[in-house]
C-alpha cells in the first residue's frame, strides 16, 4: 500500500526503551529478595553462555538513579521494566517483602519526576524458585492464585502511578525454550507439558486481568506477545498451508485466547488428535473470557519463512546462541511446518532476519484480526558492540535497524493502525538470557563482560544521540539511515 503522504506520529506517542528485571537489576539476593528460577538455572554449569548470570547484571538496582537521569537526557517518554516477583514475595506466596516494593516505589517515582511513563511488566520469566519446587511452577493450577495475589499486590501499590501494565512477557518464547527445547528452566523437552503450561498461563493471565479491572479501573493492561510473521517459502499451495499452520500454532494459539478468550479451532483439533491438547476443564472458558486486554504489547525482531514438513520431517532445534552466522538449522514440527531461508532479507550475526517491512505486516495483521491499540514493547538489534579507540561506541548498524523499523511504524500508522508507542529493546545493555553480555542491544553501553564486571560504567553509544533526535522531533527526523533503504 503506497500512500500519497505519511501521517505524523500522533501527539503523546510514547517513545520508550525497555528492560527486564533479571537482565538488568542484579542485586540477586539484596534486601530480602528470594531466588528466582533464573538465579538457580544460570548457575547450573553449561546452561548459559560462558556461565553468565544476572547476579550483578547492569547493577540497575543500585544505579537506577543514574540510569533514570540518562533516560531523561535521552528524552524518553516511557520506560518499560519488569518487577521481580521474588523481590516482592521471596517464596512466591508467603510474606510480602516491603523492601522489594520500596525499590519499585523509588524507581517509579524517579521516572514520574522525569516525566517518563512507567510501563510495568508483571512477569518477565523469573518465577520464584520456591514455586517451581513446591508444585512445578506453570505446570500446576496453584500458580493461578499465586500469580493473582502477586499481581494484586502490585496493582494496589502502584496503580495510582502506573497507567500502562503488561501481564506476561513472551510466554510463547519462554515456554518453547523451557518445555520444548530444554534451554530455559525447567529445561525439559515435552510437548504435553508445554501445552499444559500454556493453558495454565492463559488462566493466570485472565485472572490477573479481572483483578486489574477491580483495582486499577483507569489503567490499561495487555499481554506482551512476540510476533514473528510467517511467509510461505514458495507459492506452492502446500507451503502456503504450512505457513498458515505456523501462524495458527505460533501466533493465534496465544493471541486468540488473549483477546477472544478461546483457542483457534483447527489447532485445538489437531492437538486433540495428537494427544497433546491441554486439560481444559469446566469453568475454564469463563475464566479465559476475562482476558480481553486494553492493548497488545508487541515484540518484534524478525520474520520466518515456512515450507511443508512431512511426518518424518525436521523437529525443534536449538537456535543460535553464539553469534556465528549461518549456524541455525531448519526447525519445525513434523506434520505441520519447517523454517526455510528467506533470500530477500539480510540476517544478523545470530541469523535473525532483518525485516523492517515485517513489522508493518505484523501491525496490520494484528489490527485487522484483533482491532486493539498496540504498543511496541520491544524491537532492537543485538550486536557485538565494542568500545572504539576514541572511547566511543559506534553502532551505525543499530541506528539503521531502528530507523528502518520506526519508519515502518509510521507507515502502519498511516495505514490506520492505532499505535500507542514504541519501546526499543533495550535501554542499557542487559544480560541476554542465553548469550551473556556479548549480544548487546542498548543505547547505553555497560562496561562489563561475562567474566569481568569491571566498573559497570555507562557509556552513551552513537545510537543514543540519534534516538534523542528522533524523540525530540516526534519521529520526524530519523536521520539519513532510511534514505538508502
Ligand atoms: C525477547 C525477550 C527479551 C530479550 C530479547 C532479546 O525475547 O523478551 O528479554 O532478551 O528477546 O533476546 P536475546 O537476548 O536472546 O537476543
Amino acid at each position: 500500500m503506497d500512500h500519497k503522504q505519511l501521517a505524523a506520529f500522533p501527539e503523546g506517542f510514547l517513545w520508550g526503551a525497555a528492560s527486564a528485571a533479571y537482565q538488568v537489576e542484579g542485586a540477586f539476593d539484596a534486601d530480602g529478595k528470594g531466588p528466582s528460577i533464573w538465579d538457580v538455572f544460570a548457575h547450573i554449569p553449561g546452561k548459559t553462555y560462558k556461565g553468565s548470570n544476572g547476579d550483578i547484571a547492569a547493577d540497575h538496582y543500585h544505579r537506577f538513579e543514574e540510569d533514570v537521569a540518562l533516560m531523561a537526557e535521552l528524552g524518553l517518554s516511557a520506560y518499560r521494566f519488569s518487577v521481580a516477583w521474588s523481590r516482592i514475595l521471596p517464596d512466591g506466596r508467603g510474606e510480602v517483602n516491603e523492601a522489594g516494593l520500596a525499590f519499585y516505589d523509588r524507581l517509579i517515582d524517579a521516572l514520574k519526576a522525569a516525566n517518563i511513563e512507567p510501563v510495568l511488566t508483571l512477569y518477565h520469566w523469573d518465577l520464584p524458585q520456591a514455586l517451581m519446587e513446591a508444585y512445578g511452577g506453570w505446570e500446576s493450577r496453584e500458580v493461578i492464585a499465586d500469580f493473582d495475589r502477586y499481581a494484586r499486590i502490585l496493582f494496589e501499590r502502584f496503580g495510582d502511578r502506573v497507567k500502562y501494565w503488561c501481564t506476561l512477557n513472551e510466554m510463547s518464547v519462554d515456554f518453547q525454550r523451557a518445555y520444548l527445547l530444554g534451554m530455559h528452566p525447567p529445561g525439559v523437552s515435552s510437548p504435553e507439558r508445554f501445552y499444559q503450561a500454556v493453558h495454565i498461563a492463559h488462566l493466570a493471565n485472565a485472572t490477573a486481568i479481572r483483578s486489574f479491572r477491580e483495582l486499577v479501573p483507569n489503567g490499561l493492561i495487555g499481554p506482551v506477545f512476540p510476533y514473528f510473521p510467517g511467509y510461505p517459502a514458495s507459492s506452492r499451495p502446500e507451503d502456503v498451508l504450512a505457513c498458515e499452520d505456523a501462524e495458527e500454532f505460533l501466533q493465534h494459539w496465544w493471541l486468540d485466547p488473549y483477546v477472544f478468550g478461546r483457542y483457534p479451532k483447527a489447532a485445538l483439533k489437531w492437538l486433540e488428535e495428537e494427544g497433546l491438547a491441554p486439560d481444559i476443564r469446566p469453568g475454564d472458558a469463563e475464566i479465559m473470557a476475562w482476558s480481553r486486554p486494553d492493548f497488545l504489547g508487541v515484540n518484534y525482531y524478525f520474520s520466518f519463512c515456512y515450507e511443508a514438513n512431512g511426518r518424518d520431517g525436521v523437529t525443534q532445534a536449538a537456535f543460535n546462541t553464539t553469534g556465528v552466522r549461518g549456524t541455525t538449522p531448519s526447525a519445525g514440527v513434523p506434520g505441520l511446518y519447517r523454517t526455510s531461508p528467506n533470500p530477500f532479507v539480510a540476517t544478523t550475526n545470530w541469523d535473525w532476519t532483518i525485516d523492517p517491512v515485517g513489522l508493518r505486516i505484523v501491525l496490520r495483521k494484528l489490527n485487522s484480526r484483533y482491532g486493539l491499540p498496540m504498543l511496541i514493547t520491544e524491537n532492537g538489534l543485538g550486536e557485538f558492540d565494542k568500545i572504539a579507540e576514541d572511547g566511543a561506541i559506534h553502532d551505525p548498524y543499530r541506528i539503521d535497524y531502528l530507523a528502518r523499523h520506526i519508519e515502518q511504524c509510521q507507515l502502519a500508522i498511516t495505514d490506520g493502525v492505532d499505535l500507542l508507542g514504541y519501546c526499543a529493546w533495550s535501554f542499557t545493555d542487559v544480560l541476554s538470557w542465553l548469550n551473556g553480555y556479548q549480544k548487546r542491544y542498548g543505547f547505553v553501553y555497560i562496561d562489563r563482560d561475562e567474566t569481568d564486571t569491571r566498573d559497570l560504567r555507562r557509556v552513551r553509544k552513537d545510537s543514543f544521540s540519534w534516538y534523542r533526535q528522533v524523540i525530540a522531533t516526534n519521529g520526524a527526523d530519523l536521520g539519513d539511515a532510511t534514505a538508502a533503504s
